[in-house]
């Protein structure tokens, strides 16, 4: 019997067939998920709707995770439609273009807000709701990045978005798990996405990933999503407030690889 069948995930971060959710995805329902999807404004209607009825999904809603009131519309559609509910996946990130890009101490304060209202304040606020739609054994999961835990030029205020949201994720783990609700993060390495290619230097920061790392390669979306599967179902059962790295070994290196140990040599 496939991993996930008879169970029903939500995923918010969808923009394209190059996101990470749309690799969660894809995981989820070739383990026989039924799929549920969040897509940001009516752009990227166009781009989700038939990614969403690829894989079978009748739940297709508009949310920003900004504004409450849709975040409660889509609860509202949620339960309509599906009762009670399995996976939830928070792939949302989002800072301003000028506050990715030169100095960490430039940052606005508007600038600060707007990160961690729409990265790590979002997790806080699409669980809450769930809470009373989720069945026991359920999985909620968030992506997030090194950059949390170590200066990554530019990453900048994402990075210390990226550390409050792991921390909300211990502190969701704690409140939620004597209801047998699981919370996690995947820790994933450089990957080009959308939100990816609005980065300068983006490139550079894949070569470098690819040239330092244990496996010395990127990343797929395609491994995130079996990493994403694997906490949606029973095989990680007791599995809760932690991140996982799925980055090629590249969090281990306290320094980068030399450059004559590149080709294999001792
Ligand atoms: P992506 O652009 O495909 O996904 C980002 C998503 O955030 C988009 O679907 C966008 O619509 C959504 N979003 C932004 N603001 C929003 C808002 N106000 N309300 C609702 N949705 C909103 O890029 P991605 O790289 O797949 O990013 C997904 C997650 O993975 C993010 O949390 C990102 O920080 C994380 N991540 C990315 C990388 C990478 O290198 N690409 C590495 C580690 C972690
Ligand atoms: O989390 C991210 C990127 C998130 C992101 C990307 C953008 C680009 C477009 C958030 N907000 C925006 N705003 C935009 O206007 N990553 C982990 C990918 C990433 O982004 C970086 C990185 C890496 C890696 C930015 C600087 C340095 C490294």
């Amino acid at each position: 019997m496939a991993l996930l069948s008879g169970k029903k995930a939500l995923i918010f971060g969808v923009a394209n067939e190059r996101s990470i959710a749309w690799g969660i995805a894809q995981a989820l329902h070739r383990e026989g998920c039924e799929l549920g999807f969040t897509f940001l404004g009516e752009a990227l209607e166009k781009r989700v709707r038939p990614l969403a009825e690829s894989v079978g999904s009748k739940l297709i809603l508009p949310c920003d995770v900004a504004a409450d009131a849709q975040i409660d519309a889509v609860y509202s559609e949620v339960a309509k439609a599906w009762g009670k509910f399995d996976v939830l996946v928070h792939a949302i990130a989002f800072a301003k273009k000028e506050d990715l890009a030169g100095d960490y101490v430039s940052t606005s304060r508007d600038g600060f807000h707007l990160a961690m209202d729409v990265s790590a304040y979002s997790l806080v606020a699409i669980t809450r709701p769930a809470v009373p739609l989720l069945n026991p054994g359920a999985s909620i999961f968030a992506l997030t990045y090194y950059g949390s835990e170590k200066v990554s030029p530019h990453y900048n205020v994402m990075g210390v978005a990226k550390a409050a949201l792991e921390a909300s994720v211990r502190y969701l783990a704690s409140d939620l798990g004597p209801k047998g609700i699981r919370v996690n993060a995947i820790s994933a390495g450089p990957i080009k996405t959308l939100a990816a290619s609005g980065i300068s230097g983006f490139k550079d920061k894949l070569k470098m990933a690819a040239a330092n790392n244990p496996l010395r390669r990127t990343i797929l979306q395609e491994e995130v999503g079996n990493a994403g599967l694997y906490l949606a179902s029973h095989l990680s059962s007791a599995v809760t407030g932690e991140v996982h790295y799925v980055d090629a070994g590249a969090n281990i290196m306290a320094e980068s690889v030399p450059e004559e140990k590149k080709e294999g040599e001792a």
